[in-house]
């Protein structure tokens, strides 16, 4: 399966581990790192993005293809539709049905509001789905709010919005309580603590996981809970444009269903945005770990409406996509393996970095490592970087794979790899859309108001960069508490 020169590079990694001179970890110094970023981050290539014509933040760059979509006209123009014809009418009207958009709904729900979900996939067709590795709260004895702020500020150049970063991780012992109430499983010691593991940047274990597929676990938990209590779900519908009303305040959107094109009117007494991100445009020609619906709409519906963005300019690639074998390109290799031990190796089978840096240095560190290739990830040639899985079971025991990583193990066991035995080629893959629209403190949105948003589609909670874990944090302590404010603010509407 493999070519003689991906034969070599397998050699080397073996070679490096026997005589164990690729396991020296070194952090980079801040000023080290500042050269690498300076030099080999995606976000640094500025001849690929555009500065926008209009609204809020014209004058502002932002990567090409979500410049392009701002500028579109709406793909089906909302000034045909006959805006009296109101087809649902409610309280909290939620656009998108992933993690943000269902803990919103429940909360909403429980505030008494009437309260809908539309979504342009299923619900719970979203990244929540395919995040793996665990969301972070700080609630061990050694921890606490304070250090995981420390953590995240930092990771992301110290530009977080100081209070949305406050309140994550203030929330977020909170937030994992609440779903473990609502039943999910997340991986515990025989006596019931919680199992807790490392992340890129975290200074303390505060990673809750469910195996490898913690997402999934999550979203699978929120979903029954929506069904369960009767909300009223639209599915294959998008929202494609928002309602304001005389005063300019978000007061529903024009939806199409996706199958028939039927246009049709919500109006809402508040609005809230929770439809993820843009990782699906493979900006910059990246392979992408994104579902299919990840397109950037709630970034377009709000700036449309006149919302502003924040730090639209920074997306994050997740450092390790599998780059091998084709079927699986870009698909995500959770960060959870090298908080378990694996170690990046170049194909000389010499650590370059610090396992557990930040994703910006650790991707950037990665395309360091391969720039003397002309174009494209060469995967036949052994030209790309090494995860040295191998490394988990050397490090935990025997059966550590199997326990801890299973999604993984069998998704490269599918096509013929045992990443217990042989190491995996990685490259990165668009993962994170950073900024997004601009909220305060209770998700409402800095310059149009009944307009909330939750999610990836908010920008300034994690700065320029976030940290693993914080993520699927930031869906449920921000989508619960937009819940809870639209549906209080829905009364005085
Ligand atoms: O927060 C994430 O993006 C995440 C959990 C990813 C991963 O590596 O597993």
């Amino acid at each position: 399966m493999y070519s003689e020169n991906f034969q070599k590079s397998l050699k080397a990694v073996e070679e490096a581990r026997k005589e164990n001179i690729a396991y020296e970890p070194k952090r980079m110094t801040a000023e080290e790192k500042e050269k690498l970023l300076a030099s080999y981050h995606p976000d640094y290539k500025k001849s690929e993005f555009k500065k926008l014509s209009f609204g809020p933040n014209k004058g502002e760059e932002v990567p090409i293809e979500l410049c392009d979509m701002l500028e579109a006209h709406s793909r089906i123009s909302a000034k045909d539709v006959d805006l009296s014809n109101i087809k649902y009418d409610v309280d909290v009207l939620i656009i998108g049905g992933g993690g943000a958009g269902t803990s919103a709904a429940i909360e909403a729900d429980n505030a008494g509001a009437k309260t809908m979900i539309v979504t342009k996939l299923r619900m719970g067709d979203a990244n929540t789905m395919m995040a793996e590795g665990g969301i972070q709260a700080a609630d061990k004895p050694n921890d606490s709010p304070a250090i995981h702020f420390v953590d995240a500020f930092g990771g992301g150049h110290y530009a977080a919005k100081r209070e949305l970063l406050a309140k994550l991780v203030c929330d977020a012992p909170e937030a994992i309580g609440w779903l473990n109430e609502l039943g999910v499983e997340f991986d515990k010691e025989p006596d019931g603590t919680m199992i807790t593991t490392h992340g890129g940047g975290t200074s303390r274990k505060r990673m809750h996981a469910a195996k490898d597929y913690s997402g999934a676990e999550i979203m699978r938990t929120l979903r029954d809970e929506v069904l369960n209590r009767g909300i009223e779900v639209v599915d294959f519908t998008s929202a494609i444009e928002l309602i304001l009303d005389e005063n300019g305040k978000a007061a529903g959107a024009v939806l199409m269903n996706m199958e028939t094109k039927e246009l049709m009117v919500a109006r809402a007494k508040t609005v809230i945005i929770a439809t993820g991100g843009a990782g699906r445009m493979h900006y910059q020609g990246f392979p992408t770990s994104n579902h299919y619906g990840a397109t950037a709409d709630g970034l377009v519906l709000g700036y449309r409406a006149g919302a502003k963005l924040l730090y639209a300019d920074t997306l994050q690639y997740h450092p390790t996509g599998a780059a091998f074998p084709q079927q699986i390109f870009g698909a995500l290799v959770t960060e959870k393996v090298r908080s378990l031990g694996a170690k990046l190796v170049n194909r000389d089978g010499k650590v370059f970095m610090h396992p557990l840096e930040t994703r910006d240095v650790a991707a950037a560190s990665i395309i360091r490592e391969c720039s003397d290739r002309k174009e494209g990830v060469d995967t036949g040639s052994g030209d790309a970087v090494w995860l040295d899985t191998p490394m988990i079971e050397a490090i935990g025991g025997e059966g550590t794979i199997e326990k801890r990583i299973p999604a993984m193990m069998r998704m490269f066991a599918s096509y013929g790899i045992d990443i217990r035995k042989e190491p995996i080629l990685v490259y990165p893959t668009l993962h994170y859309q950073n900024g997004g629209l601009d909220i305060n403190v209770d998700g409402m949105t800095t310059n149009v108001e009944n307009l909330y948003v939750a999610g990836e589609a908010v920008g300034g909670i994690h700065g320029r960069n976030r940290l693993m874990g914080n993520s699927l944090l930031d869906i449920i302590v921000f989508g619960r508490s937009a819940g809870k404010n639209a549906a209080a603010h829905s009364k005085d509407v």
